[in-house]
């Protein structure tokens, strides 16, 4: 997928701000910290076109990128230990009303640290996916921080962590090492049908 353009369109923290579904869809999900804006700005080839964050927690916003044709949507991390309770409600709030407003999503990408087993967050996310009928590929981040055998070993494993849910793919990636970016990008080109 050769990215023509790719900039910040908005970033929405109730429900009631999501703008109508007027362009395809590609949702990056996953826990705080896992690295969802490092791989969307890989993906992009952009520098900061999604903010890294050093600390984790930080974004309660569903971000939109206008990328091409299309929207990447950068949900809020999940999993943090330190957010309140009403800050809890307020997500599950913004995803659901997200997800159950008949969007046009045509894929989502749920990212999970390759070195760590899937969180029961996770496990909700995969559940929800499933029950839901939305496509989505499992994308493994951090790759780096394997070697080889380990990185094999790891898509076997979370391929087996992931039986009884529909996804389609799992596909290891590393922002720093430039593993399986071309993979996910023609991947997510799929689902665009482009
Ligand atoms: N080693 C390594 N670190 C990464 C990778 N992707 C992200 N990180 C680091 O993980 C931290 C969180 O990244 P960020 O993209 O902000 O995660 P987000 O909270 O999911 O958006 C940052 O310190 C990143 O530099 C990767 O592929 N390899
Ligand atoms: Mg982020």
């Amino acid at each position: 997928m050769i990215i023509k353009k790719a900039e910040f369109f908005a970033a929405f923290g109730t429900n009631k701000q999501l703008p109508a579904s007027v362009k395809p869809e590609v949702v990056f999900s996953g826990r705080s910290n896992v690295g969802k804006s490092s791989l969307i700005n890989k993906l992009c080839n952009r520098k900061n076109l999604a903010r890294v964050s050093g600390e984790p927690g930080k974004t309660g916003t569903i971000n939109f990128y206008t990328v091409n044709d299309f929207y990447i949507v950068d949900l809020p991390g999940y999993g943090f230990a330190k957010v309140s309770d009403k800050e809890r409600q307020r997500w599950d709030k913004l995803i659901n009303s997200y997800f159950e407003t008949g969007r046009g999503i045509n894929l989502v990408v749920q990212l999970i640290d390759c070195r760590r087993e899937p969180s029961n967050d996770d496990y909700m996310m995969l559940e929800y996916l499933s029950h839901h009928n939305i496509p989505f590929i499992i994308a493994l981040t951090k790759g780096d921080k394997l070697n080889k055998t380990q990185q094999n070993a790891a898509v076997e494993q979370f391929k087996e962590y992931c039986r009884g849910y529909s996804w389609s793919d799992v596909i290891l990636t590393s922002v720093p090492k430039n593993i399986g970016i071309d993979t996910l990008s023609s991947t997510i080109e799929g689902f665009l049908g482009e």
